[in-house]
């Protein structure tokens, strides 16, 4: 097989910590590694623009190099599954006013002091023992590195884990042909710019994906074992959206990958469910990981603007901050300015109250914001029974509260409809629009409770619109498998 000579002296060399043992390695902060290690040596954090679906545009890309730096962090990788010449096509070049653009790109996050990493998936369809796949690559990587950039992403992320037949014969596993091609391409980096830098993104990228039995993986103990010890991995923690990251697991992932990973942060993303927009602060880690991981890069909303927060939050987690509260607290302040009204001769923006408002109510994957759990838990007491005592005081205290809040939401949608930033107003219309009915609709009921109608009488329910319930295929599917409150099933449950 072409190319695939040298592929034996790969497999065969040392893990080669490059004179560090992997306890020094997984035990101390990946800036106190600094200088001792060759190559990449920075604590990388920043944002990976990763997502499926429609990517940003170039003005926003700028914009987020700007909201990377006053966040404290230093890398923006640009990945989006939405560009064809990082997947389907990579092996084609960009054209002339898209290779300017990215140009253009790695000249302001320069000028900011950011490195600008570009990522290429070949994953689809390599041949990675063909010597024509390899060249292809090193000519991407050529034009990229004629405009400037010097950092890379090589994903592998979200692909079958079988290979051509041609590779079969090639190579001993998946895992050792992914190295093979990795090491090459950093190999041709390096030879051209010395500080060059790759990062990689296996294949089984969470514990989910190993059945939670990292150590027992072969694939990525291969990964550990044969890829260059200088290029970096990614690791999205235990799940792909993980409620949490222990320091216990990425001692093992540390371990097994004979490097600290680094965090690929799907907290915040949102692609996968388009019912949802993540704006809170980032949850469920504590600081305590940071000296386990070589950096942490965020893949957060589709949409630009609701993605302020998120970036800010994950900027104070790397800069060793994991109080949720004031974090958020923060990043809402430093939102505001965003939040302008566009009425003539104004300079009036929403009050970080609205704004926190506006941002509980679409907070973390795995909650609603403190304030909005709180009035989750009383619309579920007021209605959990049968026939409540609507005169109580306990009963009224409640209704009031929901009341107070639906008038609070309803003028949030008001103020938000005068946003001067428009993409800002529109990433939270749909999303807002929904909390606004639904909430106005609970109200509705529990004001017809509050006249202690009869029992068995209807509730009149006049101000929705028949059929508002979602319908179609993905509901019919969700309601085929009844779930448990936390969203589980089983079968004769
Ligand atoms: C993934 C994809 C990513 C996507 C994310 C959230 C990785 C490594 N890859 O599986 O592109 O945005 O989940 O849906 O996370």
């Amino acid at each position: 097989m072409a190319n695939v000579h040298d592929y034996p002296m790969v497999a065969a060399s040392p893990p080669g910590l490059s004179g560090w043992s992997l306890d020094v390695l997984l035990d101390q902060p990946a800036s106190r590694t600094g200088g001792a290690r060759k190559g990449r040596t920075m604590f990388l954090s920043g944002v990976i623009e990763g997502f499926y679906g429609r990517a940003w545009t170039h003005r926003q890309r700028v914009e987020m190099l700007d909201w990377i730096a006053n966040a404290g962090m230093n890398s923006y990788v640009y990945g989006p599954k939405d560009d064809i010449k990082i997947r389907a096509r990579w092996r084609e070049l960009y054209c002339e006013s898209e290779a300017g653009e990215l140009r253009e790109l790695a000249e302001a996050a320069r000028a900011r002091k950011l490195n600008f990493m570009v990522a290429i998936a070949p994953c689809l369809d390599v041949v990675y023992s063909d010597e024509g796949d390899l060249e292809a690559l090193k000519r991407r990587l050529d034009q990229l590195l004629d405009l400037g950039i010097t950092h890379f992403a090589l994903l592998f992320d979200d692909v079958a884990r079988t290979m051509m037949p041609a590779d079969e014969n090639a190579f001993p596993s998946f895992a050792a042909a992914q190295c093979y091609f990795a090491n090459a391409a950093f190999a041709h980096v390096r030879k051209r710019a010395p500080a060059g830098t790759v990062l990689f993104c296996p294949t089984e990228y969470c514990g989910a994906f190993v059945g939670h039995d990292v150590a027992g993986s072969e694939y990525l103990n291969t990964i550990g074992a044969e890829l260059d010890p200088e290029i970096g991995v990614f690791w999205t923690g235990p799940d792909i959206v993980s409620k949490t990251i222990s320091a216990e697991s990425l001692r093992e992932v540390g371990r097994v990958l004979r490097r600290k990973p680094v965090i690929w942060e799907n907290f915040h993303a949102n692609d996968y469910d388009i019912r949802r927009v993540n704006v809170g602060p980032l949850g469920g880690r504590h600081v305590e990981i940071l000296p386990l991981i070589d950096g942490i890069i965020a893949n957060p909303n589709n949409e630009f603007e609701a993605s302020f927060v998120p970036v800010h939050a994950t900027g104070a987690f790397a800069g060793g901050s994991d109080d949720e509260a004031v974090s958020f607290a923060v990043a809402l302040k430093a939102w505001q300015p965003r939040f302008r009204l566009a009425l003539t001769g104004q300079t009036e923006t929403l009050t970080v109250e609205e704004i926190r408002l506006l941002a509980e109510l679409f907070y973390q994957p795995f909650h609603c914001g403190p304030e909005v759990e709180g009035l989750l838990r009383t619309a579920r007491r007021l209605l959990s029974e049968r026939r409540p005592d609507v005169r109580s005081p306990h009963w009224q205290e409640g209704h009031e509260a929901l009341v107070n809040y639906r008038d609070r939401i309803r003028e949030l949608f008001n103020r938000m409809s005068e946003l001067e930033n428009r993409d800002l107003f529109y990433a939270f219309h749909p999303y807002l629009w929904e909390a606004r009915e639904e909430v106005t609709h609970l109200v509705s009921y529990l004001d017809w409770l509050a006249g202690d109608p009869p029992a068995g009488e209807e509730f009149p329910s006049k101000d929705r619109i028949y059929n508002f319930y979602r319908q179609g295929f993905a509901v019919a599917i969700q309601e085929l498998l009844p779930r448990d409150a936390n969203g589980r099933y089983r079968h004769g449950a």
